[in-house]
Order: structure tokens, then C-alpha cells, then sequence
């Protein structure tokens, strides 16, 4: 088929397949035969189905069957969308219930190098680097295709995640559950956890320059023990070989952001130099799931870590920062920390400190939080 205008932009798509009740393959066929013969989309690439265990949603479900296209189009992203849920309504796909059976799920996955996110499409899928049954028959297909936010290709994703002994790193302000998070994924995923060796140096002067008159060291001083600290149970020198992997609730550039965002400290090259040969040495994670609160979620949590839960471990992180985040301000200097995490994990370069694999997660129900946390780990294997 010929697209129909050379003016028109042609853009390159992955498609991801799926189906795990009725006639899983005639169904995926169907789909396939669907956009072979669109008006404005080229069918470059399929891949082989593939049978996988279902990742998430309720249990005691079928398993699904998936598959990769490659096409070609000179459709806009929501008129991909468009034209993929027609397929799927032809095809009669009901939906009830979140991450339930289905007769087609078709999602798009990449467009061309199009990062955007709106109420019903986002792109890349938010979910897809951390999923063998989407990257599998992705590799197969587009091997070289490239991931706009990660940086890397479809192939190197597909190797993070194969890794031997993967590191998951949960990463978020105190209160936004990082350590309820990774206890959770490390429980059900049967990993090493680690906790973070001491708080986040997020604190106004005062803690750090207490111990800084303590111990007679410059605060610089005092922030590269504190990365060592840090570094030491991660070093790439003794990671460990064995298949479970390591989930660690911290990450170490969270103390170079969390020092960039405070205005106390005082940083210099020397700094910064020092820091970098520190955190070379570690390994960098696999998978990073960054948790988000909002404000009013991060208040509730410090009122009830100062009034409600002081003997229990809940929030524990939020310990440190007590004094601080009672107040507005300090409430505000946590959730500025959170822009910076994401801003950085958002940034292609420097893909050497950043995971490929980026999860973002709401972490206002802590519940949802954890099932959704353990089904994009749970996607891996
Ligand atoms: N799709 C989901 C949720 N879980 N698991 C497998 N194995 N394959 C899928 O396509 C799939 C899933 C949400 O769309
Ligand atoms: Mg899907
Ligand atoms: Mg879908």
C-alpha cells in the first residue's frame, strides 16, 4: 500500500499485542489483518506470539499471548489511539476491570521520539521497560528501534532487564513510602533488601552542622562519609551473582539532589568530583520505581508520623525530617526534591548514574502503590 501524501510526516510505531480469553491467536490475527489493510498505517513487522504468565490484575487468569508490530503511519499519536481502540472494539474487547482478561488489548508503545502524556495517551508506554511479554517481541521485530526516555534501545532494555542479580532501586522523599514500598517488592519478589544507611541530607543547617561542630569536619566532609555510607553495600567490586536481586529503598544520586536542592550547603567541583568517583563504583539500578505524593498526602503523613505513630515503623523515614517538615516551608523543600527527581530521571543524558528502566508510581494510596510496584517487577521474569 502507498501512503497516501509525501508531504504528510510518516512516523514509525511499535504496537503491542495481547489476548488471553477466547481464540487468543484468530483473535490476534484479526488485530493484525486489522491494521495490515488501515488506510494511512503500513504493516512493516510482526513478530511470533508468544505465550506469558499474566502480569497483575486478579489472579487466576488465563495466560495471554502476545506479540510486537512495527508499522508505519501518517497518523497523529491520538489518532493511533483512535484507530487502535476501533480494532479492539471490532474485536469486541469488554472493559470492566483494570488489568482483567481480554479478548485484544492493543497499546501503543513508542511513536517515532514523541515523549508526551495526556488524559488518555501517554507515550512512550509507562509501563513497557520493565515487561519481558511486551520487550521479548519487541526485540524480535525493532531491535535498534530507540526509547525516546531511556536513551537506549529496544535491545538494551531487553538486556537490563536480564540481568542476573538486578537491582531495583524505590525511590522518593521521606513519606512518600519508599521503605513500605520495598518491603513489599522484596517480600514478594524473594530479593535482598536494603535499607537506606542513614537519612537524606534534606535537613535546613541545622542536623548537619550539629555534627559537623560533633566531629570537627566540613559538611562537604561529612556528605562524602555519608555517600560512602551509602555506596558501600552497592559496590560493584562484591555484587552478588545469585538470581533473587537486591531491592534497595534509596538510591545514592538522591544525596547529590537532595544537596543541590539545599541552599545550606554550600558544594563545590571538588565536591562534586569526589561524589562522582564514589558513586562510579556503584551499581546503577536497573529499575528505578520513583514514587510521587502530593502535598496534601505528605502533610497527612507527617501529622500522623508526629502524632499517631511514633512507636510503629510507619513512615519511619519521615523521622528525621520531623522537626523540619512541620512547617510549610520544609513540606515545600521535600516536594521541590521531588521535581528534582524527576526532572533527572526524565533527562536522556547520563544514562551511567540513571536506570534505563524508570517506573513512575502514585504513592498517595500506598495500597495501590504496592500491587502496582510488584506487578512492574513482578513483569520481569
Ligand atoms: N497486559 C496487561 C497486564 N498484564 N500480562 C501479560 N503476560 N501480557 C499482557 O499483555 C498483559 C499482562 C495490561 O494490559
Ligand atoms: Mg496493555
Ligand atoms: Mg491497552
Amino acid at each position: 500500500m502507498v501512503l497516501e501524501s509525501n508531504r504528510q510526516k510518516i512516523a514509525k510505531c511499535l504496537i503491542g499485542c495481547g489476548a488471553n480469553v477466547g481464540a487468543r491467536r484468530e483473535q490476534l490475527d484479526q488485530a493484525i489483518d486489522m491494521l495490515r489493510f488501515m488506510p494511512g498505517v503500513q504493516l512493516i513487522h510482526v513478530s511470533e506470539f508468544l505465550e506469558t504468565r499474566p502480569v497483575g490484575g486478579p489472579p487466576g487468569q488465563p495466560p495471554y499471548l502476545n506479540a510486537a508490530c512495527l508499522i508505519e503511519t501518517t497518523f497523529e499519536p491520538a489518532e493511533v489511539l483512535d484507530m487502535l481502540l476501533a480494532v479492539e472494539n471490532t474485536l469486541q474487547r469488554s472493559r470492566e476491570i483494570r488489568w482483567g482478561p481480554r479478548t485484544i488489548d492493543l497499546d501503543l508503545l513508542i511513536y517515532d521520539d514523541c515523549v508526551m502524556k495526556t488524559e488518555r495517551l501517554q507515550v512512550p508506554h509507562p509501563r513497557m521497560t520493565t515487561r519481558r511479554f511486551v520487550l521479548e517481541p519487541a526485540a524480535e521485530i525493532a531491535a535498534d528501534l530507540d526509547h525516546p526516555v531511556s536513551g537506549c534501545t529496544i535491545r538494551e532494555l531487553l538486556e537490563n532487564i536480564s540481568q542476573r542479580h538486578l537491582h531495583v532501586a524505590v525511590v522518593g522523599i521521606p513519606g512518600s513510602g519508599a521503605p513500605e514500598i520495598a518491603d513489599a517488592v522484596a517480600d514478594v519478589t524473594l530479593s535482598r533488601l536494603i535499607h537506606a544507611p542513614a537519612p537524606l541530607p534534606i535537613h535546613a543547617v541545622g542536623a548537619l552542622s550539629e555534627k559537623h561542630l560533633a566531629t570537627k569536619k566540613e559538611p562537604t566532609e561529612q556528605l562524602l562519609l555519608l555517600s560512602q555510607k551509602y555506596a558501600d553495600p552497592l559496590l560493584k567490586a562484591s555484587w552478588p551473582v545469585d538470581p533473587h536481586g537486591t531491592v534497595t529503598d534509596y538510591w545514592i544520586e538522591s544525596i547529590r539532589l537532595a544537596v543541590e536542592n539545599n541552599p545550606a550547603i554550600d558544594t563545590n567541583k571538588q565536591f562534586e568530583n569526589a561524589f562522582a568517583s564514589i558513586s562510579q563504583e556503584t551499581v546503577t539500578p536497573h529499575v528505578i520505581l520513583l514514587l510521587n505524593v502530593n502535598r496534601q498526602t505528605l502533610s497527612e503523613r507527617i501529622a500522623y508520623r508526629a502524632h499517631a505513630a511514633q512507636q510503629s515503623d510507619v513512615f519511619s523515614d519521615l523521622v528525621a525530617v520531623q522537626a523540619m517538615t512541620t512547617t510549610d516551608q520544609g513540606i515545600a523543600t521535600l516536594l521541590a526534591l521531588q521535581e528534582r527527581f524527576i526532572d533527572c530521571l526524565l533527562r536522556t543524558q547520563n544514562t551511567q548514574c540513571r536506570a534505563k528502566a524508570v517506573i513512575h508510581l502514585d504513592s498517595d494510596d500506598l495500597g495501590k502503590a504496592a500491587l502496582d510496584a510488584v506487578a512492574a517487577i513482578e513483569g520481569i521474569s
